[in-house]
């Protein structure tokens, strides 16, 4: 049985916990029931699907395909651990579904999210900027079995992460390598929480399954809302206040949602024949 007190203890030791088994494999089943359609195929105009980037594929509106995403973000349990842990209330400041692929091009270097995400509108990039003494956490949850490219914490680098006023740390691998824990050979459902100012990536790897991931980050008051929380009114009719503080309800998001789709790869994307045909007959 999981119990908030001998999690927070294990936090605090180790930086991360494994909360596997809080949420159900029947709950993973239905959630990867709502989202297989919309992964199989790109988000443009009317066609609700996935933005690609690099060697992943994130769902456009994560939150909007099913009530029971919505609850594994607000999980009671979950938000008290992390309210506990941040000693203040918090809110979902990341939040995503995403597919890992296997890739020879594109490598997750070593790095801390205790960091404010902002995008600059001019360049249209996002900017981040590291808050040493930000406190929360990160939850991931596989929603594929999982055997390669996992994700990977060091153990007990969240207390003393922040000595080095950086956020990458591939330069110092050797001497955290004896630390490195990784979450492989798992099943779907495996749900990890790590305080973000612990040093993390995802495991590089060129070979075998795509791996389906939920990922949410939950920070304290006192730091920006974050990513725009786009919900369906279908699931808005009985949100707890809890439920509605976790989610932002009445904030203005203070960046964008990660990623923006590459317009090259939007031009090169196969629009369905059926598509093509109904635009033909439009304009002809
Ligand atoms: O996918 C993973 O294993 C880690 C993801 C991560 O660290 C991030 O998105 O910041
Ligand atoms: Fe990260």
């Amino acid at each position: 049985m999981l119990d908030i007190k001998s999690s927070i203890e294990k936090i605090n030791e180790d930086g991360y916990v494994d909360l596997s088994g809080l949420i159900s494999t029947e709950m993973v089943d239905h959630i990867n029931e709502k989202i297989s359609l919309p992964m199989s195929q790109p988000h443009l105009n009317g066609q609700r699907g996935y933005i690609g980037c690099g060697c992943q594929r994130y769902l456009a509106d994560t939150l909007s395909y099913g009530k029971e995403i919505i609850n594994v973000y607000t999980n009671d349990f979950l938000i008290e651990f992390a309210e506990t842990y941040a000693q203040d209330k918090v809110h979902l400041s990341n939040y995503r579904i995403y597919s890992t692929y296997p890739s020879k091009d594109f490598k997750m270097w070593w790095h801390l999210d205790n960091k404010i995400d902002t995008y600059d509108f001019e360049k249209k990039v996002f900017v981040q900027t590291v808050v040493p003494d930000d406190i929360g956490i990160i939850f991931l949850m596989y929603l594929s079995d999982v055997e390669d490219g996992g994700v990977q914490v060091v153990k007990g680098s969240h207390k003393w992460s922040s000595d080095y006023e950086r956020e990458d740390f591939d330069h110092m691998e050797n001497e955290f390598s004896n630390d490195i824990v990784t979450f492989n050979n798992r099943p779907k459902g495996t749900f990890v929480a790590y305080d973000y100012g612990l040093i993390h990536r995802a495991k590089p790897y060129n070979g075998g399954k795509i791996r389906t991931s939920m990922f949410g980050q939950l920070s304290p008051s006192r730091m920006p809302a974050g990513e725009p929380i786009l919900l369906s009114s279908r699931d808005l009719l009985d949100l707890t206040p809890k439920q509605q503080q976790v989610l932002n309800f009445g904030q203005e998001a203070t960046t964008l949602n990660w990623p923006i789709g590459d317009p090259n790869e939007f031009a090169t994307t196969i629009v369905p024949k059926g598509i093509k045909a109904k635009i033909r007959s439009l304009f002809r």
